[in-house]
């Protein structure tokens, strides 16, 4: 049977525009993509976009369009950023798609059929100048939160999904799947907040309209959250699966912000467990990025835009800070001068030297033509074992989304070139002609080095993986590692030209 691999971003709210925030977690999955594409996996890679909702109506009535409207205008730019950043989704789902609201759908009859869901009576805070429900935790000093004005306690009529059923069944199934939930912190606090007792969700409201109806009663909407959940599985075509997606991919593993962990861990398990559907594999909940130190908001006016960053230091290097800065599960700061210094330190001094010295050095020694090597000495395979040893490692690495523990590792690599060309001093060998095979020896290692480096370097930065790939001759397309991550994959023989710089270093006043 194929490997496959589902790996899913949230879906973005189309009444913000994208940032870093949401650049991070639709990164974070592209790599896994790519890491498990190369390792030979089938997969299916899906982000997409949130459209219902009091939030995105009351945005569009502000803006004097359609919530569709609004929804069509942001949705373009999510998807540009996506395309500029390199994103290898395989789809992407907007909640107003027929084929989404036909699953949603499905799922609240199912669920419904089998008694789960009933109709009831939810009692909120109600603004009536602003015709807005508020719940007690959103109010601000008992007013409402966008008109201050004084709210009245009233009572809706709503469905509610019988969410405290699933109580013990949910804790048991933590309880057994120790990595269901990660990091460990987070599924800690998961599991107190299931510990202090589920109470049913109300999942359907009758005070504004921009949703998907519920099933059989037009005036009911359903909740966003349930809607919205459904995307990861609307998307596979499910419950028909008439293409055979669902099969092939569900379960999938989430990645989410530290934000939305409870929506993942605690409301979505209990809905797939009511509709008789597999958990998720994974939920994974990074940490939140802040700005110069500062909370990320408009009014602060310090939202960090991706597009400025890419036009400004190339894709690649963004890819890499985002990942390689703060441990994934953590919380962050993003800084401009920090990512400058990455940019100088890691990607144009370790990385950009070690090829341009190799290629350079290959070129005045051999023409450019990669030898035969000869006998190898202790040095050379210690450096191949390291190679093997990492290779390895990131493996493990990748599985538990250690993504700058995975970066780490390859520098390790990097370093560990960049000492072998000091060690072996080839311009000593090069002046000595009984060091020809020696020479020969260190030059065929160090590109085969970076043959490897190109390719466990690319699921984090498929341009300079390319770059380096085409650079040795390899089609720079084809960035497999699976069965071309041992050593010796380079043929002698091969003609490989002088590099150009890769990272130009960012002077600073
Ligand atoms: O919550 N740092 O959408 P959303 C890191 N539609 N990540 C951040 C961030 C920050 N400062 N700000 C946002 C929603 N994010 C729902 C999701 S899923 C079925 C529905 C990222 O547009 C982070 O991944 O508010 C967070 O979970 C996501 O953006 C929230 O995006």
């Amino acid at each position: 049977m194929e490997k496959t691999f589902y790996v899913t971003t949230p879906i973005y709210y189309v009444n913000d525009v994208p940032h870093i925030g949401h650049a991070y977690t639709t990164l974070a999955c592209d790599v896994l993509a790519r890491y498990k594409r190369a390792r030979g996996y089938q997969v299916a890679f899906l982000t997409g976009t949130d459209e219902h909702g009091q939030k995105v109506e009351t945005a569009a009535k502000a803006n004097g369009e359609t919530p569709l409207e609004l929804a069509d205008r942001v949705v373009k730019r999510f998807q540009a950023l996506w395309k500029k950043l390199n994103i290898s989704h395989t789809d992407f789902i907007r909640t107003t798609q027929e084929r989404h609201k036909h699953t949603v759908q499905e799922q609240f009859k199912a669920i419904e059929a089998k008694g789960d869901i009933y109709l009831g009576e939810y009692e909120d805070w109600y603004c009536t100048p602003c015709e807005t429900f508020w719940t007690e935790t959103q109010l601000l000093d008992g007013n409402c939160p966008d008109c201050g004005r004084p709210t009245t306690k009233l009572k809706e009529e709503s469905y509610f999904f019988r969410m405290s059923k699933y109580q013990d069944q949910l804790l048991e199934y933590i309880g057994n799947n120790p990595d269901f939930i990660q990091p460990k912190s987070r599924r800690n606090e998961i599991l107190s907040f299931v510990r202090e007792g589920l109470r049913d969700l109300s999942i359907s409201r009758t005070s504004f309209s921009w949703g998907i109806p519920a099933p059989g009663n037009d005036k009911h909407v359903i909740y966003v959250w349930f809607d919205a959940l459904t995307n990861y599985i609307s998307a596979l075509g499910y419950p028909e699966d008439k293409d055979g997606n669902f099969e092939t991919f569900w379960p999938a593993v989430h990645v989410i912000g530290k934000d939305i962990l409870r929506f993942h861990a605690v409301y979505w398990p209990t809905f797939l467990m009511a509709a008789g559907l597999p958990l998720p594999k994974k939920v994974f909940a990074h940490g939140w990025w802040t700005v110069e130190g500062q909370k990320m908001s408009k009014s602060l006016r310090n939202v960090v835009e991706p597009n400025m960053l890419v036009d400004k230091y190339g894709v690649d290097a963004i890819r890499y800070f985002l990942l390689r800065e703060v441990p994934f599960g953590l919380d962050g700061d993003f800084s401009h001068s920090a990512l400058i210094h990455r940019i100088n330190s890691d990607l144009a001094n370790d990385l950009g030297n070690l090829v341009s010295r190799s290629t350079a050095m290959l070129g005045k020694y051999f023409a450019g033509e990669l030898p035969e090597p000869g006998a190898r000495l202790e040095i050379d395979e210690k450096l191949i074992e390291l190679f093997a040893a990492n290779l390895t490692k990131i493996d493990e690495q990748l599985e538990d989304m250690a993504f700058n523990k995975a970066l780490m590792s390859i520098w390790e690599l990097i370093s560990a070139g960049n000492k072998y060309i000091d060690e072996t001093a080839p311009w000593t060998l090069a002046k000595d002609p009984q060091q020809r095979e020696r020479l020969a020896t260190v030059m065929y290692n160090l590109l085969e080095s970076l043959r490897l480096i190109a390719l466990i370097v690319a699921p984090f930065m498929p341009e300079t993986g390319a770059k380096i790939s085409s650079l040795l001759g390899a089609d720079g397309t084809n960035l497999a590692l699976d069965g071309q991550d041992q050593w010796g994959g380079l043929k002698p023989g091969t003609t490989i030209e002088k590099a150009a710089p890769l990272f130009p270093r960012i002077e600073t006043e």
